[in-house]
């Protein structure tokens, strides 16, 4: 007779020989804790163990769709997990990716994320080290941050620069408003928002491509000539022109030197790349949107990028990321990993490990969380000197105050956190 498909046994390896001579050691539960402590929707996974006191955290922040990842980890993930050995990072990687046989997608991938960067921490408590060590240990003292800086004029935003810099920040990235339109990038304030975020109150409205393409030009004609040529200035188009209009755009940027200039184009417009190289040296930066090693690994084989900017917990966490960071390594380009509001401060935590142990390490960008986040978030790390430091703590170094963070659960909001769209004057809806 032969066995019914339900009564066949997975081979888990729960049953392997528990390495190094350590205690063997299960995974009990999983939990999903969701928080705005900013005003903004995080997504932190906890991954607790049969050794008492002894968990992980780890970022699952789509902001956009909290409440998908944390399905997807509840009904999913943590049924795949519980009695798993969490020594096996790469192995429950793996099981978790292709487990449900569709892969990749933001959703997946940030649900992985929030298990490994929880597996990460977990490992590192237990050998008593910072994951930057298990990753090879530092090649750098501390990582050089951007911070924002945006204003309704090139004044405003060059008020706003010299503020940062006199905080000691050597890079700032720039965006100035286009006035009538929903521009992106200015209305950002950083630390505590309204309830409302800012982006459901300004930036619905219309878009105006050309008079964005004419406005970034002379905004960085006006804050070289201001600050000089010493700072490190980066903008991000944020997908927002035709590609012709984004090539045309970085080749006028050429003489203003920037750092970098992010996300000329939509993932979708990968194809473009090759033809934007041909024609300015401007240092490209790109791929917070990417979500599938698809979407990146031409790029970079070809060399048509300087910078990968990958949302880590988009990409399925450290394991992903730490191979992308030496494949990158291979062919020149640096890494500048994203770090807005959106990104937990486990996350900006999995960030900096990986910021000091990669040597082709480029930027990382910082968000200035506000103080109920770095209450909520206790170890979350800090910028001195425009870098950021690890606090030097086991694992990730950063823990969440479960009580606290209830205290600041997810804003009520019409769309349920979604984007509003923002169209052309015609009514065409276009990129966030
Ligand atoms: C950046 C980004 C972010 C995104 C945000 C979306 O480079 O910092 O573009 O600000 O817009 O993460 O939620
Ligand atoms: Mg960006």
């Amino acid at each position: 007779m032969t066995e019914s498909h339900d009564a066949v046994q997975p081979f888990v390896p729960a049953a392997w020989e528990p390495s190094g001579g350590m205690p063997a050691l299960r995974i009990t539960d999983v939990k999903v804790i969701l928080t705005a402590p900013d005003n903004i929707r995080l997504v932190v996974v906890k991954v607790l163990t049969s050794e008492p006191g002894l968990y992980g955290v780890g970022c699952a922040s789509y902001t956009t769709r909290p409440a998908a990842v944390k399905s997807a980890i509840e009904e999913y993930l943590r049924p795949l997990l519980l009695g798993r050995d969490p020594n096996d990072i790469e192995d429950i990687w793996q099981v978790g990716h292709i487990s449900g046989y569709w892969r990749t997608g933001p959703i997946l991938m940030n649900a992985l994320s929030g298990i490994d960067m929880a597996l990460w921490d977990i490992k590192g408590k237990r050998a008593g080290m910072p994951v930057y060590q298990l990753l090879g240990g530092k090649v750098r003292r501390a990582a050089p941050v951007y911070s924002h800086a945006s204003g309704r004029d090139p004044q405003e935003v060059e008020e706003q620069a010299i503020a940062l810099m006199e905080q000691g920040y050597r890079y700032v990235r720039c965006q100035v408003d286009v006035p009538g339109n929903a521009t992106y990038g200015v209305d950002e304030e950083e630390g505590p928002r309204q309830p409302y975020p800012p982006h459901l109150r300004a930036r619905q409205g219309t878009w105006d491509t050309a008079a964005y393409a004419r406005a970034v030009p002379r905004l960085f004609d006006h804050l070289r000539s201001r600050l000089g040529e010493e700072v490190g200035l980066l903008h991000d188009i944020h997908e927002r022109l035709p590609p012709i209009l984004a090539i045309g755009l970085a080749k006028e940027l050429e003489r203003f030197h920037l750092f970098f200039l992010e996300d000329p184009f939509a993932p979708e417009d990968n194809g473009y790349f090759p033809f934007l190289r041909q024609q300015t040296s401007t240092p490209i930066a790109m791929g917070e949107l990417y979500v599938n090693q698809a979407e990146y690994v031409p790029l970079i084989k070809d060399r048509l990028i300087d910078f990968i900017r990958c949302h880590i917990s988009a990409i399925g966490g450290i394991t992903p990321a730490r191979k992308l960071a030496a494949y990158c390594e291979f062919f020149g380009v640096r890494t500048a990993w994203h770090g807005p509001g959106d990104v937990s401060p486990v996350g900006h935590a999995a960030n900096l490990a990986l910021d000091l142990s990669c040597s082709n390490f480029g930027i990382q960008e910082w968000f200035r969380f506000g103080e109920a986040a770095r209450e909520v978030f206790p170890g979350t790390p800090e910028v001195r000197d425009g870098m950021l430091w690890s606090n030097e703590r086991p694992g990730l170094g950063v823990d969440i105050d479960e009580a606290l963070a209830a205290r600041y659960p997810l804003p009520e909001h019409p769309l349920n956190g979604a984007f509003p769209e923002v169209r052309q004057p015609d009514g065409t809806v276009i990129r966030w």
